[in-house]
């Protein structure tokens, strides 16, 4: 914001939240929201502890009011050359401003700015009002409520709205996940929840509310892979309160953000002053930039640029300084070319991502929100969720849709530890209204966002919403087929119509698709004002799309990967587990502490499609079957005396499922790198916790991993073997995946062993006659995958299955090869293993765990002394309060016999307990089962 008269910020001043009917009234903040302020003043709980979600839903269906006086701000009159403002980044949602008594406007949507000229009621501003601003909120439940219930209110066929708790969300622009979700809970909270201002400027003072800088090569359109030899261009558009001078320019200053030296300096062409926003362009010349990269992929070169608005007289009005980055980003959906057909690719179209013009392969997750309450989540907390991103060997987080749109801080994080995040217009499994007052405000929306978002070099792709096409259409299919042109009209009409200009319009950078699964685009053509026809379900056999989502809760199916989608890329795909016992603990009573007690219960919201209907507790045994049968299923059954203990392993084992099942799903989308699919992307279900629940994480609330990072992160690392198993064939395939842009050669030794760590005499592949162990060769192509030998494990054991209880198969793999982007060769090794039958069946034996710190180094030694050690795990011997967070370099991970491990680790809690090292001890799936 450029210096102006008189800036207030609303976050110093003294608020009052106040509720008549309660007859509460406490202090109240800015930026904050009810539920916070309410729990400050003590006059509710933590909201996340026990069943607080239903105890507080009083909270969500009330109505507050926000008021502080204003008494910074001058008196002015009308007919002074002074304008006041009132400038919100966000008002969470349907919310009433009045200033002096007078109303100044209503809103009805937590994702825009609104801005408001309050100089008229400020000069009438009667004197015992003193200039008192008050923001009425309404219940947001209440009001979609209402909203759908007016005659001639849209309706959508049986279950199109994914409902958890409150109904009718579809109605309200507001973050779609408060009104309840399968992960999380249902607060619908309200209040200022951003930034705010009053700003008194002169006449000719100018403030800057939003702006976008756009860096794309000279010819680049959103969709299409760019000319990477061409110049690069800046654009910027300025959004300002109060009106730009006539005769007004834009000048520009880029300057590296390492070295804080002067690359480059100039003035706009193309000038267009609209008053309220002034725009420009300049062409920035040739290869003069370092480029940035996502993370594994190379630096995260950044750059400073400052924008100035200039008077005609030369004098400086305004500034804006936003941290960017060159680097070109692209979804590719054009349809697979004759080369590509000649090197195997099964015809369609591509579904992947180019980053400067190279493909890659994308590994990461879905991000959530992290917090049911964004006033606080602190960019500290946010730097280290992203610290274990990149720990996790993840380049790329799909910021899914139905939370809110990620603040600043986020995407600057994200631009500087290089992790793409794939964002998304707030919309998600749902359909949503059409009537004009409902895509006005969605395009409102959808601009702000863009602009405000567009310069981060992180930012991906802009999508429309959540699992649209794939679900939501085939839903209205399923119900209602008669209806379906009808829906799927007020489909385009709002996420093709509506939202696609408002990225087209002011980004040439940013791919743009309108579902987060989709199969592409039938045709692209910028000569029409709606460039873009959709293909939906006009496929051709034998042809591959778009990009996958994939859900199985039927326990049998989890490891066959002939249900696992063949795409182009996949972006969800999951199961749920349980959090750990150590972050049960703040919100449990010691009674709720076992497997299914009311709030665990409650708190799993994994519900059968339309059980909001029946009751949450007999919903919530859904989930908590789905985890329990797979445990039993799978592994050995924990049978401890003591019930902590007990429930603890029980937690540990619906992990390890977890774990298991994305690790096979992932290694089944990276070998089809090098499959007609040419596969090039996983993003599972889901990065971390909204709060203490079961659910699909991958990071618990406080930051601690659950077995499946650890296990993402050994099987997202640039170069590893991969066992794919088809139960129906019975075929075993070894796969080698490199994700590095150049050959790779090196060797693997495998091996049957049997579960002391003696050799087993069985045949490593049909091709192979020579017993155990053996030591094959192989190259592997630029981000590719080689099938290194089939097992047909059928034969192998024969039908009797007689020793596969007591078999694993064992791949060791070493190369030398040059990782993305560097000069110099590297070394990678990676250990992998296979069991034919589940470890519930196997001959596990005692491995003999042994665990030995050293202070100098920091690190643990871990050793299996006398058998192979399956789901070796690293663990802080549990106390009776919660113990400090710890994130092992490696962790779940498998031992052969003898084999020693060297295992760093980092500290994560703020409130860290000395002398922890003594108590970390080293478990395996044969301890979980223990009785003691
Ligand atoms: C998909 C997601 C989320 C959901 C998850 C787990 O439907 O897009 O909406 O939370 O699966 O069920």
């Amino acid at each position: 914001m450029a210096a102006a008269a008189n800036i207030i910020d609303l976050s110093h001043q003294k608020w009052t939240l106040s509720n008549d009917i309660y007859n509460i009234s406490v202090a109240g903040k800015v930026p904050s929201q009810v539920h916070l302020d309410l729990c400050a003043a003590q006059v509710i709980g933590d909201p996340y502890y026990g069943l607080n979600d239903f105890n507080l839903r009083w909270v969500a269906w009330a109505d507050w009011n926000y008021t502080t006086n204003l008494t910074r701000l001058v008196p002015s009159s009308v007919a002074s050359n002074a304008s006041t403002y009132l400038l919100f980044n966000g008002l969470d949602t349907i919310a009433n401003v009045s200033l002096c008594g007078q109303q100044v406007a209503s809103t009805n949507n937590q994702f825009r700015q609104y801005f408001f000229d309050v100089t008229e009621i400020l000069a009438y501003c009667p004197a015992d009002r003193n200039p008192e601003l008050l923001v009425h909120f309404s219940s947001a439940p209440a009001t979609a409520y209402y909203l759908a219930t007016q005659p001639g209110a849209e309706t959508w066929p049986y279950s199109v709205e994914g409902i958890f708790e409150f109904e009718h969300r579809p109605f309200i622009r507001k973050e779609q996940s408060d009104f309840g979700w399968d992960w999380g809970p249902a607060f619908a909270p309200s209040g200022i929840w951003q930034k705010a201002w009053a700003l008194q400027l002169q006449f000719e003072e100018l403030a800057i509310r939003n702006s976008i800088f756009d860096i794309y090569r000279v010819g680049q359109l959103p969709n299409l892979p760019p000319d990477q030899s061409a110049d690069w261009v800046l654009n910027a558009s300025v959004d300002v309160l109060n009106t730009v001078p006539e005769g007004s320019t834009l000048c520009y200053t880029i300057i590296d953000s390492q070295t804080n030296r002067t690359l480059s300096k100039g003035d706009f062409a193309n000038i267009t002053n609209h008053g309220d926003v002034i725009s420009g362009v300049v062409l920035l010349g040739g290869q003069d930039y370092n480029l940035w990269w996502p993370s594994g992929l190379g630096q995260q070169s950044l750059y400073n640029i400052t924008v100035d608005i200039v008077s005609a007289s030369g004098a400086i009005l305004a500034t804006v300084s936003k941290r960017t980055g060159f680097r070109t980003i692209v979804l590719n959906e054009g349809v697979i070319t004759d080369e590509q057909l000649s090197r195997g690719v099964a015809p369609g179209n591509n579904w992947h991502f180019e980053i400067n013009g190279h493909e890659f392969y994308a590994k990461g997750s879905n991000f959530i929100p992290p917090d049911a309450f964004w006033p606080r989540v602190t960019s500290q907390r946010i730097r280290q969720l992203f610290s274990s991103v990149v720990a996790g060997n993840q380049n790329m987080l799909r910021v899914w849709a139905s939370g809110a749109y990620s603040p600043d801080f986020m995407y600057d994080l994200a631009d500087e530890m290089g992790i793409l995040l794939w964002s998304e217009f707030e919309f998600g499994d749902a359909l949503y209204p059409v009537d004009a007052a409902f895509l006005e405000n969605a395009r409102q929306e959808a601009e702000y966002q863009v602009r405000r978002i567009n310069h981060h070099p992180s930012l991906a792709l802009w999508a429309g919403g959540n699992e649209l096409e794939n679900l939501e259409l085939e839903e209205v299919y399923e119900h209602a087929p008669e209806e379906y042109d009808r829906y799927l009209h007020e489909y385009e009409t709002l996420f093709i119509d509506t939202l696609l200009p408002a990225v087209y319009g002011n980004s040439h950078s940013i791919t743009y698709i309108p579902s987060s699964t989709t199969n592409g685009y039938l045709t692209l053509n910028y000569s029409d004002p709606i460039p873009i026809v959709q293909r939906y379900n006009n496929l051709t056999a034998g042809s591959i799309y778009g990009d996958t989502d994939h859900y199985d809760y039927d326990a049998s199916q989890a490891f066959n990967v002939t249900t696992y989608p063949k795409g182009r890329f996949a972006n969800e795909f999951g199961f749920h587990s349980m959090p750990s016992l150590d972050t049960w603990r703040p919100v449990l009573p010691e009674d709720e502490l076992h497997f299914n007690s009311s709030t665990i219960m409650l708190r799993n919201h994994h519900y059968p499609a339309g059980g909001l209907y029946t009751d949450n507790y007999a919903n919530s045994s859904k989930g908590m079957g789905e985890m329990t049968i797979t445990a039993q299923m799978y592994y050995p059954v924990p049978n401890k005396t003591d019930p902590i203990a007990n429930f603890s392993s029980w937690i540990h084992t619906t992990q390890i499922f977890q774990a298991d099942y994305y690790k096979s799903q992932i290694q089944f989308y990276r070998a089809g790198s090098g499959r007609p699919e040419r596969q090039l992307g996983s993003l599972y279900w889901q990065l971390e916790d909204i709060w203490q629940a079961p659910t699909w994480a991958g990071i618990e609330y406080d930051g601690r991993w659950k077995v499946l990072h650890y296990n993402a992160k050994d099987i997202y690392q640039e170069v590893i073997v991969a066992p794919v198993w088809n139960v129906s064939s019975g075929l075993l395939e070894v796969y080698v995946v490199s994700d590095l842009w150049t050959q790779l050669s090196g060797s693997i030794s495998l091996t049957w062993l049997d579960w002391t760590g003696g050799e087993l005499e069985h045949s490593l592949g049909s091709s192979i006659s020579d017993p155990s162990p053996v030591t094959k060769q192989f190259t592997v192509e630029p981000l590719n995958s080689t099938l290194l030998t089939t097992l047909d494990i059928n034969e192998i054991f024969g039908e009797s299955n007689a020793d596969a209880g007591n078999a694993v198969f064992v791949a060791n793999l070493t190369a030398t090869g040059t990782p993305v982007n560097s000069n110099t060769t590297k070394s990678f090794t990676h250990q992998n293993y296979w069991t034919p039958t589940p470890l519930a069946d196997a001959a596990l034996a005692d491995p003999g765990l042994s665990v030995h710190y050293d202070e100098q180094l920091e690190q643990f030694t871990v050793t299996a002394q006398t058998a192979n050690s399956a789901w070796t795990w690293l663990v802080l011997d549990p106390v009776d309060s919660p113990d400090t967070v710890v994130i092992f370099d490696d962790n779940g991970f498998f031992m052969r016999k003898a084999e020693s491990k060297k295992v760093g680790y980092r500290v994560m809690s703020e409130t860290e307990s000395c002398g922890w090292q003594g108590r970390v001890t080293a478990q395996s799936i044969w301890n979980n089962t223990l009785s003691t």
